[in-house]
């Protein structure tokens, strides 16, 4: 059994130097915090509402009906709460929510997050050295250097047109400081959209070196296949996990 709590308020943040936006969050922060757990692990969430709004916790993946975040199923006013229960799955990087009406608004006010649940090695015999290496506290994972984005967007002169893209929120954040990896170790990002109002966007890998490869990422890529990993296109809400090795047979529903 796993137990997150998570309480949604109301919060200025900033989105860029100087620039504030009045957001609603997930424990104070947009996006929310990333929630992760092990493929068939009890997930218990309790969501204690502080906004000013009704809100909600609405989990992409698979649940009761009665668990889903959606009005008469968790969704709360403020100063209720509510304990959100089922078994993680399936694996895969998946999208929390709000699911308040209507959801447009309670998105784009800053409500969600990352969901990541990990593979659990016993369940994929056939892969298992795979999903080990994407289950948290394995030696395997730690192996690994993982990241997580989320793609979002901001309007701020209330024309719902996106004026600030962001991953993780702070406009060009990356661009001024670049993420650090550490060379020759496997990187696996945990990608979501939840770009609003626009159709699709890219993510860009845009490394000079073939130090990666999406089948083997201790061998020097070939062209062709850095320019296939180099690129991914996600479309609104979609998420991804563009592990430079990808766990054969992973599913996305
Ligand atoms: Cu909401």
């Amino acid at each position: 059994m796993r137990t997150f709590e998570v309480t949604a308020e109301d919060k200025t943040i900033e989105i860029a130097p100087s620039v504030t936006f009045p957001a609603w969050t997930y424990n104070g922060r947009v996006p929310g915090p990333t929630l992760r757990a092990k493929e068939g692990e009890r997930i218990r969430v309790v969501f204690q509402n502080n906004g000013s709004h009704p809100h909600s916790m609405h989990f992409h993946g698979i649940h009761a009906a009665r668990m889903d975040g959606i009005p008469g199923a968790g969704l709360i006013d403020p100063g209720e709460e509510f304990v959100y229960a089922f078994d993680a799955r399936p694996f895969g990087c998946h999208l929390y929510h709000c699911h308040a009406l209507p959801p447009k608004r309670h998105i784009h006010k800053g409500m969600y997050g990352a969901f990541v649940i990990d593979p659990d090695p016993d369940r994929h015999p056939e892969h298992a050295d795979v999903a080990r290496s994407r289950l948290l506290g394995t030696l395997d994972n730690a192996g690994w250097q993982e990241l997580v984005m989320v793609m979002n967007v901001f309007y701020t002169n209330f024309d719902e047109e996106n004026e600030f893209y962001a991953a993780n929120t702070i406009a060009h954040a990356y661009a001024k400081i670049p993420i650090r990896i550490e060379r020759g170790k496997p990187v696996r990002i945990y990608l979501v959209n939840v770009l609003e109002f626009d159709r699709l966007r890219q993510f860009r890998l845009l490394p000079r070196s073939p130090h990666y490869s999406r089948r083997n990422p201790s061998a020097p890529a070939s062209s062709r296949d850095a320019t296939k990993a180099r690129l991914a296109s996600v479309t609104e809400t979609r998420r991804i996990s563009p592990a430079f090795r990808r766990m054969p047979g992973s599913r996305r529903p």
